[in-house]
């Protein structure tokens, strides 16, 4: 057991040192140029005379500056905007039953992993709230290779096969005469696409939900999506579909609140991951699967390889086998997380592929795309995404080679070399593919089991509670009317009738129209776009086996606990030191984060006139950067607060958006008189204690660990 555990860590370990080989910082180091050459002057370039022309014989600057004009490579095309962190994948319990993958069956062994979390339609340098998809990347470094599992945080997908895909992005990007709007699907293109394309709905469900806007990267589920294989020893096979369930729960912010803080802080997701990771909080996710014999394979009313279907937990529960925990923030952000490169063909023994026409285009694209981006096919040599598996084989040379393979042998079968390096037999870790029976014509068709496009939708939209409903109304509503072309959004409305009539309704209601009787499709267009329209009609919902499924709504999720969450204190001068000590100490012994928010930056005086650090100016905050506000009492802090408009709006919008909202003493004042917390009779996230923080805490400490209190949109019409 012992030698096992040491093991483990050796291989962490070797990953750590490999990257550690290549990392550098300088410290104590003379300059060099790349050829180790030590530079003498690094402020002038070499000129025939004091004023005269530089000499191009200035090999110095050259380099430099041709190193510079090439520090950017293109970005990915889509997933362009990411954060990574570096942690470790640990195996609770082992699926030896089903796979002979070995970080899957060695319970207790941990397998260090490389983790980038994305959006999807923005570029590098857009807003972390965009509403949009999260990628959910994850490269385990195994000992018998690297295995990718590139997932979204979206458990199904806006198509069904890869062919359509570069149409679906090409729709949402910007549009390309004026590549207008950045990172946004509110516009004429995308919907256009969609309103032709039934199979989206499901995944519009949720894309129109909170589930595209998190709260932090932290809080989110991640899903493989596909149907994959799992194969044990025997070669026998099992689907699988993979989950990733975060222990902080899943969170959203609100949507008025997403696009206040793409203002605010365009980096929020990024930023949060960095600073808990920094701070010692580790990001956890429990890993599960959902496990099917081959023989039940046909047993559901959808496809298991329709990547547009979820399979519901109340008909396969998911097993919890493993977690992962993120903690190690990166050296440099080029380096790794710009430099890593995915590929769902990454894979090892004991996990296979199945025909999810969607997943076997994506084993071509990955491969083909990193060409490009990383300059070739030698971007497996880039240190992050080495395997800590050894690597030997006769591919060689291309652009940016590292490795310097020794001898005249780079063929196999050979003598000359030993016949090495040599094929490996599957007892001892060759990887050999599933051994599936095909039996088929070749053709270009969907099959008939994929023509369900609208019972997950309602079951989707069934699940959600009256709150989640709106939300989803309130996004179609936004995105729909940023159209310029009327047209579209009838026809989307159209299709959102067919899977719910008040949610099409209500749609139409915020739209100001009527839901079209019949689909008005232009140019003798068959619907969906389909070379054979007799051949491909969507087929209307189904009297589904489960009507409504729990895991289907954020409500359900973990609410135990406020570890991380972000609770601004607003002080100004002659702030109460009692108030501020007691509700700190309460909130930080439960893991969150107080931050005081003063008048000014650099610090902020007591009643006594003794000095407190902020941690921020209000002039450069607002409160949809932060989960919670407490005002605590000080009657001069209070007057000065009055006074601000900037405080009087931090309070209200916080309000707005649902937040858990505390005081004490004068601060009760300050909301009563000044905020719309006045509006709030019973409202169990508002907290006013006369008496002093004590008292406050405890249902303070509730509140922000319920997340929000939505009932109050609909008890105070407040919009979110
Ligand atoms: Fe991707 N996708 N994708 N995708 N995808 C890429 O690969 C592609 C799909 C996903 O953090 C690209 O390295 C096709 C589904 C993530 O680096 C590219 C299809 C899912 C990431 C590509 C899909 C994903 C990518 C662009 C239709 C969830 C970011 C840059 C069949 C299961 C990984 C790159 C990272 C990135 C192609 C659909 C997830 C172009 C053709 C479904 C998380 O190769």
């Amino acid at each position: 057991m012992a030698a096992k555990k040491e093991n483990n860590s050796n291989e962490t370990n070797a990953k750590i040192e490999q990257l550690a080989q290549h990392t550098t910082d300088g410290a104590d180091q003379p300059l060099t140029t790349n050829q180790g050459l030590k530079i003498n002057d690094n402020q002038n370039s070499l000129k025939a005379g004091t004023r005269g022309p530089t000499l191009l014989e200035d090999f110095i600057m050259r380099e430099k500056i041709t190193h510079f004009d090439h520090e950017r490579i293109p970005e990915r095309i889509v997933h362009a905007r990411g954060v990574a962190a570096h942690g470790y994948f640990e195996l609770t319990e082992s699926l030896e039953k089903y796979t002979k993958a070995k970080f899957l069956t060695q319970v207790g062994k941990k397998t260090p992993v490389f983790t980038r979390f994305s959006t999807v339609a923005g570029s590098r340098g857009s807003s972390d709230l965009a509403r949009d998809v999260r990628g959910f990347a994850v490269k385990f470094y195994t000992e018998e290779g690297n295995y990718d599992l590139v997932g979204n945080n979206i458990p199904v997908f806006f198509i069904q096969d890869a062919i359509k895909f570069p149409d679906l992005i090409h729709s949402v990007k910007p549009e390309p005469h004026n590549e207008i709007p950045q990172a946004a699907s509110a516009h004429d293109t995308f919907w256009d696409f969609i309103s032709l394309m039934p199979e989206s709905m499901h995944m519009i469900m949720w894309a129109m939900s909170d589930r595209a806007i998190p709260r932090s990267l932290r809080m989110m589920e991640g899903f493989g999506i596909h149907t994959f294989r799992l194969i044990n020893d025997e070669g026998k096979a099992t689907f699988v579909k993979f989950h990733w369930k975060p222990r902080l729960g899943v969170h959203s912010v609100a949507w008025n609140e997403a696009q206040k803080i793409s203002g605010f802080d365009a980096d929020f997701h990024r930023r949060d991951l960095w600073e808990a990771i920094d701070g010692g909080d580790f990001a956890e996710w429990d890993f599960g699967v959902q496990l099917v014999a081959e023989a039940d394979e046909h047993k559901f009313d959808f496809d298991l390889l329709d990547a547009t279907k979820i399979i519901p937990e109340e008909l396969v529960p998911v097993k919890i086998v493993g977690k992962m925990v993120l903690n190690r923030n990166t050296d440099n952000y080029f380096a790794e997380t710009e430099q890593v490169a995915f590929l769902p063909s990454n894979i090892v023994p004991g996990i296979d592929f199945s025909n999810d026409p969607l997943l076997q285009g994506r084993l071509h694209s990955y491969l083909d795309t990193q060409i490009s981006r990383l300059g070739g096919p030698n971007f497996h040599e880039i240190p992050i995404n080495r395997p800590v598996a050894p690597l030997h084989n006769n591919q060689r040379d291309s652009a940016f080679r590292q490795t310097i393979n020794k001898g005249k042998v780079a063929y196999e079968p050979n003598t000359l070399g030993g016949g090495c390096p040599f094929q490996s037999m599957a007892q001892d870790g060759g990887f050999t593919s599933y051994q599936e029976k095909i039996d088929g014509n070749k053709i270009r068709v969907r099959s008939d089991s994929f023509r369900d496009h609208f019972t997950q939708a309602a079951l989707f939209f069934n699940s959600q509670t009256e709150y989640e409903q709106t939300h989803i109304v309130d996004a179609l509503s936004f995105e729909l009317g940023k159209l310029e072309v009327g047209a579209i959004r009838e026809r989307v409305v159209y299709i959102l009738n067919q899977i719910d009539e008040t949610l099409a309704s209500k749609v139409a209601d915020n739209l100001g129209i009527e839901i079209p009787a019949k689909l008005d499709l232009p140019m003798n267009m068959s619907f969906p776009a389909d070379a054979n329209p007799d051949d491909y009609q969507p087929i209307p919902k189904k009297d589904a086996k489960v009507k409504k499924s729990a895991a289907l709504s954020m409500a359900n999720t973990v609410k135990d606990t406020i570890k991380t969450r972000q609770i601004a204190f607003l002080v100004a001068d002659g702030f109460d030191a009692d108030d501020v000590k007691t509700m700190k100490n309460a909130l930080e012994n439960q893991g969150a984060k107080a931050k005081i928010i003063g008048l000014k930056s650099k610090s902020v005086k007591d009643a006594s006139g003794n000095e407190m650090k902020v941690d921020h100016a209000l002039r450069t905050v607002a409160s949809v950067l932060f989960d919670a506000v407490y005002i605590p009492g000080g009657e001069q802090s209070i007057a000065a607060l009055s006074e601000e408009a900037d405080a009087i709006e931090f309070v209200n919008e916080a309000f707005r958006h649902c937040k858990a909202i505390a005081a004490s003493g004068a601060g009760v004042n300050f909301l009563k008189e000044e905020t719309y917390v006045r509006k709030a009779a019973n409202d169990k996230a508002v907290i006013l204690n006369e008496n002093g923080a004590k008292d406050a805490a405890q249902n303070f400490i509730k509140a922000i660990a319920e997340h929000r209190n939505w009932d109050r949109e609909k008890a105070r019409k407040v919009p979110a």
